[in-house]
């Protein structure tokens, strides 16, 4: 998918209010996280990319067992929320975003550079 597209399964608008984050990819590399409401995780990683003034694409899997299922698969066995991709890489979940965060590879990730990460 090309930069500035919106991928299928977004969000609708009343939803997005609820947790009141970005719906749409990144300017750049596409980014999306999988996540549910209530997860504290989400929540925070919804806002490092907010912060950042990344839009993202935000799945609700709690809502929908087949994009669950597609987290699963493209996080190689991940059950745990969120899980976060930019672009084909699966970054993980907070914990992983932070540490990209805090060593500036994020950045280089969403400027399309490989991190040394890995895509499932
Ligand atoms: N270290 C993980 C923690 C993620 C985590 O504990 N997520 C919780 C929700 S906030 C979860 O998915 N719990 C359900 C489970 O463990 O199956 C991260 O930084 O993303």
């Amino acid at each position: 998918m090309g930069p500035g597209r919106i991928a299928g399964g977004v969000r609708q608008e009343n939803q997005e209010q609820e947790v009141g984050a970005g719906i749409a990819m990144s300017d750049t590399v596409p980014v999306v996280i999988y996540g549910d409401e209530y997860c504290a995780y989400c929540a925070a990683a919804r806002m490092l990319f907010t912060r950042k003034g990344i839009r993202f694409e935000d799945v609700l899997v709690s809502r929908d067992p087949a994009r669950f299922d597609e987290m699963q698969a493209r996080s190689g066995g991940r059950r745990t929320v969120p899980q976060i991709f930019v672009g084909d890489v699966h970054v993980g979940g907070f914990d992983d975003v932070c540490s990209l965060e805090k060593s500036g590879k994020l950045d280089k990730l969403l400027a399309g550079e490989a991190a040394g990460q890995h895509s499932h």
